[in-house]
C-alpha cells in the first residue's frame, strides 16, 4: 500500500507514501490513488480532501522513470491514460482537493498538483516540467493545465525550459495559492479545508464545476492530443536515450 489514509474533523488525508523514491508514481499507485480520492469522495463524513507526500523532501517527484524506461508505445498509452483519469478524477471532485505540497513536484508530480483546485506549498517546494530533458512532454495533463494556471507564456517557459523554480516564483506566477514554513503546511492546509467546511458543500461542488466548464470544453480534446504525442515518442531514439540517460546518472546526449 503506498497511500495513508486518514480523516480528520471532515478532512480527508491522503498521502503518498513512496519516500525512499521521492513519491514516485507507477502503475500501482496510481491505481491505488484514483480508489483513495474516489473513496473519500463517496465518504459523507468528509467535505475536503488534502493530497500530500511523506517525508520532508518530495510531493511527487514525477512519473516513475524506471518504470517509464520499459514502455513501448501502446504501453505509454495505457501509463499516460492511467494518469489523465488520477487527474480527472481530483479535478472532477465536488470536494476541494488541496495539494499540499511539501518538496519536490516534478513532471507528473507537478501535473497532479495542476489537477487540485489549490496548491499549497512549502518554502522548499521545487516545481518543474522536466520532461523535455528525458526525451519526453508532460503527459497527464501538464500541456493543458498549465496554462489555464499559470497563463500561456509561463507555462511556455516552464515546459520547454525544464527548469526547477522554487516556492516564491511559483506564487508570483499563480502555480502556488499560498507558501508556508514546511512545519507549518499541513496544520496551514487544514485550517483553510476548515474555513471551506463552513461552506455550503453543494454551492463549493456547483462553483467548482462551473469554474472547470469556464475552462472550455476542449479540455477532453488537449489530452487526447498530448497522450497520442507522448506515446509516439517511444517509438524515437531520442526518448530511449533521455530515459536511459536517468537510469545511468548521466547527462542525455540528444544531439
Ligand atoms: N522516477 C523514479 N525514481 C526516482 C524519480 C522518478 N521520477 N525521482 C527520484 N527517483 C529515485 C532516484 O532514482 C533515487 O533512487 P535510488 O538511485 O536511490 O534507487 C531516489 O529516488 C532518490 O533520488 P536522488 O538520489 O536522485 O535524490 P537527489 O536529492 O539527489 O535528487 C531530484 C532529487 C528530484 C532532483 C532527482 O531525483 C531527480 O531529478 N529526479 C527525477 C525528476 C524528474 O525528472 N521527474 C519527472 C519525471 S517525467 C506520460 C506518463 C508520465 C509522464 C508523462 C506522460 N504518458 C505515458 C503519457 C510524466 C513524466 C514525468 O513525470
Amino acid at each position: 500500500m503506498f497511500i495513508k489514509k486518514e480523516i480528520k474533523n471532515q478532512i480527508g488525508i491522503l498521502t503518498i507514501d513512496r519516500p525512499d523514491a521521492l513519491n514516485a508514481m507507477n502503475p500501482d499507485i496510481l491505481k491505488e490513488m484514483d480508489q483513495a480520492v474516489k473513496g473519500m469522495i463517496a465518504d459523507e463524513s468528509v467535505g475536503v480532501i488534502i493530497l500530500t507526500g511523506a517525508g520532508e523532501k518530495a510531493f511527487i517527484a514525477g512519473a516513475d522513470i524506471k518504470v517509464m524506461q520499459q514502455l513501448d508505445k501502446r504501453a505509454a498509452l495505457e501509463f499516460g491514460k492511467l494518469g489523465q483519469e488520477v487527474t480527472m478524477t481530483i479535478e472532477d471532485s465536488p470536494k476541494p482537493v488541496i495539494a499540499a505540497v511539501n518538496g519536490f513536484a516534478l513532471g507528473g508530480g507537478c501535473e497532479i498538483a495542476l489537477s487540485c483546485h489549490l496548491r499549497f506549498v512549502s518554502e522548499n517546494a521545487i516545481f518543474a516540467q522536466p520532461e523535455v530533458k528525458l526525451g519526453l512532454i508532460p503527459g497527464w495533463g501538464g500541456t493543458q493545465r498549465l496554462p489555464r494556471i499559470v497563463g500561456k507564456g509561463n507555462a511556455i517557459e516552464l515546459i520547454i525550459g525544464g527548469h526547477m523554480i522554487n516556492a516564491d516564483e511559483a506564487h508570483r506566477i499563480g502555480l502556488a495559492n499560498k507558501v508556508f514554513p514546511l512545519n507549518d503546511l499541513l496544520e496551514e492546509s487544514m485550517k483553510f479545508a476548515k474555513i471551506i467546511l463552513g461552506n455550503g458543500p453543494n454551492c463549493i461542488a456547483e462553483s467548482l464545476h462551473c469554474i472547470n466548464e469556464s475552462a472550455g470544453h476542449s479540455l477532453i480534446d488537449g489530452l487526447n492530443m498530448e497522450v497520442d504525442s507522448f506515446s509516439q515518442l517511444f517509438e524515437t531514439d531520442e526518448t530511449t536515450e533521455g530515459l536511459t540517460a536517468f537510469v545511468e546518472k548521466r547527462k542525455a546526449n540528444f544531439r
